[in-house]
């Protein structure tokens, strides 16, 4: 999204599934560590796994050839299964079947869930073309990201979930971004730069790091409507400003606002079809080449990305 602009009078809807899946902690370097490290961190509460998926749906529509305005809207959900410790508990003592229990080195940990789910941050756009000629395009894209997603997402207890489970930033963000975009015979390809800038703390006192993401991407058409494409993204976010009260950093890495940044590179591989009718279908699969995470953090598996877009 926001990668291409379009002619004045053109509409275009398009619908995004994202899921997202994480099965391995990472401390720094691709430094993979067991699932079950309480003993080793002494924390009360480890994540063994997450998956996210989102729904997005999104919207452009271009007033003049020079400027197209877009909105995109997700809809969240995550599931994270942890491991807790229960010092002092038997071993061998069964809670249920739905709670079955573990012996960690020295205690049993209990393994939990928890899962939040709803509408995500809103985010609002202008692409505004600087240079459009002989088939190479730059424009800038200005987007605002609205705290429309929650940041007060609660378990069962209702207690607070931690940073991760939160469906939103709780601020206005501000996305920067430049795009170039380049069509020759028989490829085209582009790059873009875009950043996130968190612009005050949210309601319950701390500001989500900012981003930055750069990435280059090429297509190629192969057969008739058929294109292939590959791209290659570099991310880098920070940690958190301030601090939830609600949460405790003792208790849990996903509690700490120091364990939250990282960077990240990955490589995409697509296909896409344009249908009849103004349709286009579009699939990408998204490898990760390595991570750097401030951590004990839950790292990103490889992904898949499903889109359909409807131009009139
Ligand atoms: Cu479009």
């Amino acid at each position: 999204m926001g990668d291409h602009t379009h002619d004045a009078g053109e509409f275009m809807l398009s619908f995004r599934h994202m899921r997202m899946e994480m099965n391995d902690l990472y401390k720094a370097d691709d430094r993979r560590l067991p699932p079950n490290l309480m003993q080793a961190y002494s924390y009360a509460m480890m994540p063994t796994s997450m998956t996210m998926e989102m729904e997005m749906l999104g919207g452009m529509y271009a007033p003049t050839d020079s400027t197209t305005l877009m909105f995109m809207l997700p809809y969240i959900e995550n599931n994270m299964d942890m491991l807790m410790a229960m010092p002092g508990a038997m071993s061998g003592v069964t809670t249920g079947a739905d709670m079955p229990m573990e012996m960690a080195a020295n205690s049993v940990s209990v393994k939990s869930s928890m899962k939040s789910s709803g509408i995500g941050d809103l985010k609002l756009g202008v692409l505004h073309n600087l240079y459009d000629e002989a088939g190479r395009r730059v424009h800038l894209n200005m987007a605002v990201s609205v705290p429309t997603g929650s940041i007060d997402e609660e378990g069962d207890n209702n207690q607070q979930l931690p940073y991760r489970m939160q469906l939103g930033s709780g601020t206005y963000d501000l996305l920067p971004g430049i795009t170039y975009a380049a069509q020759y015979e028989g490829f085209s390809w582009g790059a873009q730069a875009q950043a996130t800038f968190r612009l005050d703390k949210n309601d319950n006192d701390y500001r989500l790091g900012n981003r930055f993401l750069g990435q280059a991407w090429i297509q190629k058409p192969v057969y008739r409507y058929v294109a292939v494409s590959a791209r290659l993204a570099w991310e880098k976010w920070g940690n958190i400003n301030g601090e939830d009260e609600q949460l405790n950093p003792m208790m849990t890495p996903l509690a700490d606002p120091g364990m939250q940044g990282g960077s990240r590179s990955s490589a995409g591989l697509g296909a896409s079809a344009v249908l009849p009718a103004g349709n286009r279908l579009a699939l990408e699969y998204n490898k990760v080449l390595e991570q750097n995470l401030d951590g004990p953090q839950l790292g990103v598996d490889d992904s898949l990305m499903l889109a359909w877009q409807f131009s009139f």
